[in-house]
């Protein structure tokens, strides 16, 4: 059983999201169990207001760090939990990110907007994820984005035909391409190799088509695979 508890002002981003996934499924099946909290009910403000503007100028709204606090303390289990905030200018997410966060019993994910965050948040966080370069409105996104591939790399969260063995980023390449009925679409074929039923030449092909396409589009996968190899 793992439980997420996500801090948010988007509630029903992340409500949505997880009825409508895998994530949902497995909440129904017991072994997930995601709660989320606005943290703008935890603002002593008479206006609910949880951001103000930033010290020493400059554009935007910075998050107060007070609800966000008084919204972790509310969490049962809080001190045990491991607390990520989601911040574009936190450590790159990857794969081994989500295989190392299968570790923790409790993750609490936390999602700004606006301009970010106090930097005094660090003080009750344990580390800052981000999930690509590119700018998101806010954080809900991505701690979808955590939350589904750290889950489903929970033991029961798949089926056998949902399976994580030989998925790509398991041996730092690229998947190989997948086909199935019909056997012509629109002129389309399905490659010879593939129709043969001789294992060790479909083997071959596509561990081929492998190494091509991670050599096309992901050059920085392969010289990672060979430094390992080394
Ligand atoms: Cl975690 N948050 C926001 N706002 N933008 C992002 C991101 C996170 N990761 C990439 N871009």
């Amino acid at each position: 059983m793992v439980i997420v508890d996500v801090l948010t002002l988007f509630p029903k981003m992340i409500e949505a999201f997880v009825q409508e996934s895998i994530l949902g499924r497995a909440q129904v099946e017991g072994k997930l169990h995601v709660r989320v909290h606005n943290f703008r009910d935890f603002s002593l403000d008479k206006h609910h207001k949880v951001d103000d503007t930033p010290y020493g100028g400059g554009a935007g709204m910075v998050l107060q760090v007070e609800p966000i606090v008084r919204a972790l303390r509310s969490i049962e289990g809080h001190q045990h939990a491991h607390k990520i905030l989601l911040t574009p200018s936190g450590t790159p997410y990857h794969q081994g990110h989500a295989k190392r966060l299968t570790q923790y019993p409790h993750l609490i994910l936390i999602c700004g907007h606006y301009e970010g965050f106090d930097e005094r948040i660090v003080h009750y966080i344990d580390e800052e994820i981000s999930i690509g370069d590119y700018v998101l409105t806010g954080g809900e996104a991505a701690a979808l984005v955590v939350m589904e591939s750290v889950v489903r790399l929970h033991t029961g969260v798949l089926n056998n035909a949902e399976s994580t063995e030989e998925e790509s980023f398991e041996d730092d390449l690229l998947e190989y391409p997948h086909y199935t009925k019909p056997m012509v679409f629109e002129g389309h074929e399905v490659p010879e190799v593939l129709r043969t039923g001789h294992h060790e030449n479909i083997r071959l092909w596509r561990l081929d088509q492998q190494l091509k396409r991670t050599r096309e589009r992901r050059p920085d996968l392969l010289v990672k695979r060979e430094k390992k190899q080394r």
